[in-house]
């Protein structure tokens, strides 16, 4: 078949031997992996003619590392050092979620075809007899392979394993393997995941040999009677053998069931496995074998009998380095970050993982959704109009696909469901697939979220779902679907969220209603968060002469002229895997420990579905305004999965008389596990005791005139009424403040608030000093601040008063205008124009105290919180620095502010400013200003301005999920509204 049949063929491939499961034992695998020859050519008419000849000369080739994508290694140069920004060797990466980079026009791809031609001479020596295949774990998107001149076969499938049958060609001594992969071909059409474009040999390559009557093939089928606890074990193979389980004393031959009493089931939380090895003449493998049933009753979705929430995230592989293709190291560290925040569930989104992932899975404990390489997105922008789901044409590739996944994976514990794809509408092909995976595999259950009316799965799955409408399903009183007979089989479902809280930049906001939900009603069987990870590209810029700074790369910064932007910066962690706030928040709200401090008592809520909490230690504290006053350890009897304890306060809690003191309870891990180590806190609880301590009494001492201003003690005022340096240290006026720098969530234009604010004008407010006044003992000031461009605004009122305690200013401002999402409207608009919400409400000046300045407060913290991501937050006494208290969003947006805080104290050492507020206010310090926040797209465009800003909010907007998903819920709105607050500054 010429090149161009191939690629417009709707054929998988040709030439491969059967799937079959993944294994490891004494046959022997040769890796292949390494510096290969490599050559990119733009078109199809550029390539190689004789290439796969043995005696062609590449001397005059690049290299490149296999496994790796083209386009991620040559954004290095051959030494592996970043290239600066702008380079590239082979080609540069592209992004675009839904859209297909190519015109619409099944089977066929474009002529402008990058295509990567590799060869790789190697030496052997096979031994034994038998065969020898050539493995590949993922080539995107398809590639031909010839070993010594011959062609082996093609295949198609970029996140599933190929193999070819090698035996006939390979020769003791040199051999030459050659590979032709193409980024573009007619598979491109089933692979529209929302991620970067990037192409190649991306996983492994290994010659592995297969000897005669060895077992090319096993099915490892498991079960666990939660009623007498036994477990059953059956292994199917493909050349008959024998299973040892030594240490459960188990001999049986292949195919045979045997029952063991008292065995110890597996579950994420209790992730047992059983060393095994299945045997024959020709070799032995070894397994790993974890008992374990999977079912769906009464609308619950139950492992071994009891109930099980899913508290997940989808996750892409991702590297910031080299893309999809991971280390082993990158993989653990993946699941201990993932363990060590309390997350139980992974969704592959949106492909099977390098299995090595599984293998960890199986190990580490998490449960496990496998999910088919498979999205026809793009077809949604022509209406699903020739969607290969439902064209019969694809039937063969689409069950393809489906097979060589379960087959790889069918034996590991963790995966309890299997994913038919995502975002690929519905249609016949998907259905087959559905049936194919039930009867190979009647053990697992299948999940496909597109099929909307359950139809052909065993769970029902959605995302986005707002509340309300999740409150409906678990209540059982969901709409009904087209199809009766469906809709009585979906009503029996669990539902779970295969998508929800999309985690793009400062959020997800709202992740504790969802929980509340879940927590409510038996059939949600929870969530995965979308998604686990930043997919930033690392990046060199030149910002000085001979000075680059490291950034990470999103849609766009490769020139492409389609592409979705910022949209694949929407993790829980950073690119380099730094955790970012969303997962404190994600963590503390699904903690499996929960604990609640009541007027009388504590309760312990444990939320494992498995285990009970004698792993766990509790210990309180009780804090008056930050300072230690007493601690102890609680005891807690080991409290059942899923149940819950009543224990007494400690007794120290009534003796609590000094103010703002505060109890607190922390749950921590007392003892280590392979992911999450001993001492590790998983929850923590507080509860104020007694209130805080009432404002000081202050004496006021006169205003002076000093030269055309005034001197309020240490603080000099401008003759505006300006305040111009406090203690030595030199400030600007106090101003008004409503602005933040758009979330992404804020930028959504279906559901965001930040086009209405711009309309409105909050980014850029002017402000008017209407009056200056010296009475006795205040200098008062009243402003005008209104938007240009607008005649909507607030009137604010600062009295400044000198006293023995400090500075006072007594602030108060009040709305005046239409405050209305519609400025500058005609009639009709403004009628439907909603009444606005505003991103801020308070005021913000700036301080001439140095970068690195330390920070103390009281109030939440460490980190940042905001109205509806507070859960990860403890009151208390915090330290830090500015620079640290900057998150470093990948897309400069609003970030870093600390909630409900009393006071907050700046010092570079010599000189310190301490600002006490009447109420819980939330407080930022930046070395930068909002509009600088506002305006920079990427990390090195935000410059330190000297100095720094110091916000301070009475409320700021919510953050919701709006970016992909429900905006702040109704109680974390923020309107306008006349406000007062009174400020002590103490230098
Ligand atoms: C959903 C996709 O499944 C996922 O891959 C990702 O693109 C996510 O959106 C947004 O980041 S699909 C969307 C129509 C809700």
């Amino acid at each position: 078949m010429a090149i161009v049949e191939r690629l417009h063929s709707f054929s998988p491939g040709a030439g491969r031997v059967a799937p079959r499961a993944t294994a490891s034992g004494s046959a022997e695998t040769i890796t292949l992996n390494g510096r290969w020859r490599f050559r990119l050519v733009p078109t199809l008419a550029d390539v190689t003619e004789r290439f796969m000849d043995p005696e062609f000369d590449d001397g005059a080739w690049d290299s490149i590392d296999v496994p790796s994508a083209w386009q991620m290694a040559g954004l290095r140069d051959e030494d592996g050092r970043l290239l600066e920004r702008g380079q590239a060797r082979f080609g540069t990466p592209a992004y675009t979620n839904v859209i297909y980079p190519f015109a619409i026009d099944p089977p066929f791809v474009p002529d402008e075809n990058p295509t990567g031609e590799y060869r790789l001479a190697f030496d052997v020596e096979p031994q034994g007899g038998g065969r020898w295949l050539v493995r590949f774990e993922g080539v995107d998107s398809m590639f031909t392979v010839w070993l010594n001149g011959v062609e082996l076969g093609w295949s198609t499938g970029s996140r599933l394993p190929s193999e070819f049958d090698a035996s006939a060609h390979l020769r003791a001594g040199r051999n030459v393997l050659a590979v032709r992969v193409h980024q573009w071909s007619a598979a491109s059409y089933l692979e529209d995941q929302d991620m970067w474009w990037i192409s190649g040999i991306f996983r492994s390559v290994s010659l592995v040999h297969r000897p005669d009557g060895g077992i090319d093939d096993h099915f490892v089928h498991v079960a666990f009677d939660h009623h007498d606890r036994s477990g059953t074990v059956r292994v199917e193979t493909s050349a008959a053998a024998v299973v040892r389980i030594p240490e459960l004393g188990v001999e049986a031959a292949s195919g045979e069931a045997v029952r063991i009493a008292g065995v110890e089931p597996w579950t994420a939380e209790t992730p047992r496995l059983y060393r095994a090895e299945i045997t024959n003449e020709a070799e032995t493998i070894q397994i790993q074998i974890g008992f374990r049933t999977v079912t769906v009753e009464d609308g619950r979705l139950l492992v071994n009998g009891r109930p099980i929430r899913l508290r997940g995230v989808n996750r892409h592989e991702w590297h910031p380095d080299t893309g999809r293709t991971l280390d082993i190291a990158t993989m653990r560290r993946d699941i201990e970050l993932m363990k060590r925040h309390n997350i139980n569930a992974v969704r592959t989104s949106h492909y099977p993982p390098d299995t090595r992932f599984l293998d960890l899975c199986d190990e580490l404990g998490l449960w496990v959704i496998d999910e088919c390489d498979l999205e026809t997105h793009g077809f949604g922008r022509v209406n699903w109009k020739r969607n290969p789901s439902d064209d019969p044409r694809w039937r063969e590739a689409f069950l393809d696909r489906m097979r060589r996944m379960v087959e790889r994976d069918k034996n590991h514990p963790s995966i309890i469901l299997w994913s038919l794809g995502n975002e690929a509408g519905f249609g016949q092909n998907l259905s087959a697939t559905a049936a194919w995976a039930h009867a190979r595999d009647p053990d697992r259950l299948v999940h496909y979220e597109g099929d909307h009316n359950a139809s052909a799965v065993d769970v029902h799955s959605q995302m986005y779902t707002s509340p309300d409408e999740l409150r409906r399903y678990g209540a059982g009183i969901e709409d009904v679907t087209t199809d009766a007979t469906h809709d009585r089989h979906r009503r029996k479902l669990p539902l779970i969220l295969c998508e929800y809280a999309h985690a793009m930049g400062n959020g997800p906001g709202g992740l504790r209603e969802y929980e509340e939900l879940f927590d409510r009603y038996p059939r949600l069987a929870g969530g995965f968060v979308w998604e686990w990870i930043d997919h930033g590209i690392r990046q060199l810029r030149d910002t000085e002469p001979h000075r680059s700074t490291e950034f990470f790369a999103y849609g766009g910064d490769f020139g492409e002229q389609l592409h979705d932007g910022v949209f694949i910066i929407d993790g829980l962690v950073f690119p380099d895997r730094t955790p970012s706030p969303g997962l404190i928040e994600y963590a503390a709200v699904i903690t499996p420990v929960r604990v609640t401090i009541g007027e009388d008592g504590i309760r312990v809520e444990n939320r494992h579905d498995f285990i009970d909490t004698a792993g766990y230690t509790f210990e309180w504290s009780i804090e008056a305004a930050g300072c230690a006053v007493s601690s102890g350890v609680l005891d807690v009897p080991p409290v059942p999965a899923r149940s819950e304890a009543d224990l007494p306060l400690p007794a120290e809690v009534d003796g609590a008389a000094t103010p703002d003191a505060w109890i607190t309870v922390r749950v921590h891990t007392a003892t280590a596990s392979p992911a999450v180590p001993a001492g590790h806190q998983v929850g923590a609880a507080q509860r104020r005791l007694t209130p805080a301590a009432a404002p000081v009494r202050a004496t006021r001492r006169p205003v002076e005139q000093h030269g055309t201003g005034w001197r309020l003690g240490s603080a000099l005022f401008d003759r505006a009424g300006g305040l111009r340096s406090m203690g030595g240290i030199s400030a600007r006026p106090v101003e008004i403040d409503l602005w933040r720098a758009p979330t992404d969530n804020d930028l959504n234009r279906a559901r965001g608030q930040a086009s209405c604010w711009r309309e409105a004008g909050f980014d850029r407010l002017r402000h008017r000093v209407e009056s200056v006044e010296m009475l006795d003992d205040e200098l008062l000031v009243t402003t005008v601040t209104a938007p240009a461009g607008g005649d909507l605004g607030f009137r604010s009122r600062a009295g400044w008063a000198w006293s023995d305690k400090g500075l006072i200013l007594d602030f108060r401002a009040e709305p005046f205008g239409q405050f209305r999402t519609a400025l500058n409207a005609d009639a009709a608009r403004l009628a439907r124009a909603t009444p606005s919400t505003i991103p801020r409400l308070g005021v913000r000046l700036w301080l001439d105290l140095p970068s690195d300045s330390e920070i103390r407060w009281l109030g939440l913290g460490p980190g940042e919180a905001y109205p509806d991501t507070t859960s990860g937050a403890v009151h208390g006494l915090h330290t830090s620095r500015v620079a640290a208290m900057q998150t470093p969003y990948v897309r400069p947006q609003e970030n870093g502010r600390r909630a409900d805080v009393t006071w907050i104290e700046i010092t570079d050492g010599a000189r310190a400013l301490h600002v006490q507020a009447d109420r819980p206010l939330g407080a930022t310090v930046r070395p930068w200003s909002a509009e600088q926040l506002t305006a920079a797209t990427h990390t090195p465009g935000l410059l330190e301005e000297g100095g720094l800003w110091l916000h301070l909010d009475l409320g700021q907007y919510g953050i919701g999920s709006a970016a992909c998903g429900p905006d702040a819920f109704e109680p974390y709105r923020l309107g306008p509204r006349a406000f007062d607050l009174r400020l002590r500054f103490r230098m």
